[in-house]
């Protein structure tokens, strides 16, 4: 019983998510992302290049708890699972100049 329990624990995850990976290549600069918006299935792998190709930025996802620093001129690769549907606001985190409030993309989980 004991073990059975733990077996269907083990084995349920996969079952329910779909692991293919998912790979997006996005620069950010004032004040936007290329591209803003990025479509993916709920259970994929969600791997984004991102490069800032001016100033440090931000990158985050408040509902993914993703907070990351970009720095100047570089790549940084930011890995989460879409584990929850939705429309989620992408912003800039990183106070980059005047049109920092308007730094923002978009995540759709589907
Ligand atoms: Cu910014």
């Amino acid at each position: 019983m004991v073990l059975s329990f733990f077996v269907l624990l083990q084995y349920l995850p996969d079952s329910q998510t779909n692991s293919d990976e998912i790979i997006f290549e996005m620069t950010t600069k004032q004040w936007e992302f290329e591209p803003n918006q990025i479509i993916v299935e709920q259970g994929q792998t969600v791997v984004i290049k991102l490069q800032s190709t001016d100033v440090p930025h931000g990158f985050a996802i408040d509902e993914y708890n993703i907070y990351t620093f970009v720095p100047a001129g570089q790549t940084v690769d930011i890995s989460f699972v879409a584990t929850e549907t939705g429309v989620f606001e992408i912003f800039c985190n990183i106070f980059c100049g005047e049109g920092h409030s308007t730094h923002r993309g978009q995540l759709i989980v589907r």
